[in-house]
């Protein structure tokens, strides 16, 4: 099974290429790790673990950023090597080298994105499918559960040993995009890299309690007034299902939490058997709303959402959308019959 897009695994001159492009920096040169907006555990985590890596190597003036405000969700506070993060503002403006994480445009990159051109080199590590490549050296693979899985690769290429610090980054970043080893890309070849992290001495259960298992009591009476208000529409995309809710500014406010918390509110509304799409939409704080989308075969949802301004992969996407939270889901009911897959065998 293969995502859209047609784009396959890096060669191995791509490889050859970035462990070059690495190598090129002298001691003191500067390096730029970049990811995207809203990081999630797969973009800071391989971020993060690179930024370990590099340090490893010698390399000590290495800022890691993100677009946007410098604040990260509470789960993802205290990984290892969080002291490289700077705010986007004091990123180095001509780094000789730009490492870009798990995103999937230069637009994902925000404010950021200008570095590209000033950057004396830039290298993309992805496994978005929608991905273009623009970087001067691509490392993309659409089959990669996670962009940690890349940095995996690379930093064994620069002969760079896991530790326990790189390790931790790595595995939030592996268990984040997996559903912790749940979702369809979880591969032999995922388990293997799960255990070489796993014997550098983590702590799984320490980890998974802090970024999936713990959330502020306010964050639970919110995730029940959400989902309890969800609509199911089994007639939806040409009668596979769609289930739906929406959670506005006011909501948070009420309950007294920040939108992270409604992050994995996807995953308690993608449970619903009648439906084979689910989607989330999340009222930003400048009006606009985040949707959250996922299918669980029937439907192509990187479709949905790329012909809505956004992007993913097949069984997971996101976009954003204008208008009210109605809007923006009439817009979906619209795009789905063209978005249905090809059934298998039946
Ligand atoms: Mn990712």
């Amino acid at each position: 099974m293969t995502d859209a897009g047609g784009r396959s695994a890096p060669a191995d001159a791509d490889w050859a290429a970035a462990v070059a492009a690495v190598r090129a920096v002298p001691p003191a040169g500067r390096v730029l790790l970049v990811c995207h907006v809203n990081p999630d555990g797969d973009a800071l985590g391989s971020m993060l673990g690179f930024a370990l890596g590099l340090h490893r190597l010698g390399l000590r003036q290495v800022q890691a950023t993100f677009p946007g405000p410098p604040r990260l969700s509470e789960p993802l506070r205290g990984l290892p090597g969080e002291q490289l993060l700077v705010p986007a503002a004091e990123a180095v403006v001509d780094p000789d080298l730009l490492i870009s994480f798990d995103a999937a445009s230069e637009s994902r990159l925000g404010e950021l994105a200008d570095r590209l051109t000033t950057a004396g080199s830039t290298l993309v590590l992805d496994h978005h499918a929608s991905n273009p490549g623009f970087g001067a050296v691509n490392l993309i693979d659409p089959r990669a559960a996670a962009t940690s899985v890349l940095v995996d690769e690379l930093l064994s290429r620069l002969g760079v040993p896991l530790d326990a610090e790189i390790a931790e980054c790595l595995y939030v970043a592996l268990t984040t995009d997996t559903g912790s080893f749940r979702y369809e890309a979880t591969t032999a070849a995922v388990h293997r890299f799960a255990a070489r992290l796993l014997a550098t001495g983590i702590s799984p259960g320490d980890i998974s309690r802090r970024v999936f298992d713990t959330r502020p009591f306010g964050a639970v009476r919110l995730s029940a007034e959400v989902i309890g208000r969800a609509r199911l529409e089994p007639a939806a995309a040409d009668g596979h299902g769609l289930v739906w809710t929406w959670a506005t500014q006011d909501d948070l406010a009420r309950h007294g939490q920040p939108g992270y918390v409604l992050e994995a509110l996807i995953d308690s509304v993608r449970c619903t058997a009648e439906a084979d799409v689910s989607c989330v939409v999340k009222q930003t704080a400048d009006g606009d709303w985040a949707v959250s989308l996922r299918s669980k075969g029937a439907v192509d949802v990187s479709r949905v959402a790329v012909e809505l301004g956004g992007g993913g992969h097949r069984l997971a996407a996101g976009f954003t959308g204008q208008g009210s939270a109605d809007d923006v889901v009439e817009a979906i009911r619209r795009e789905l019959a063209a978005a249905l897959l090809p059934s298998n065998g039946d």
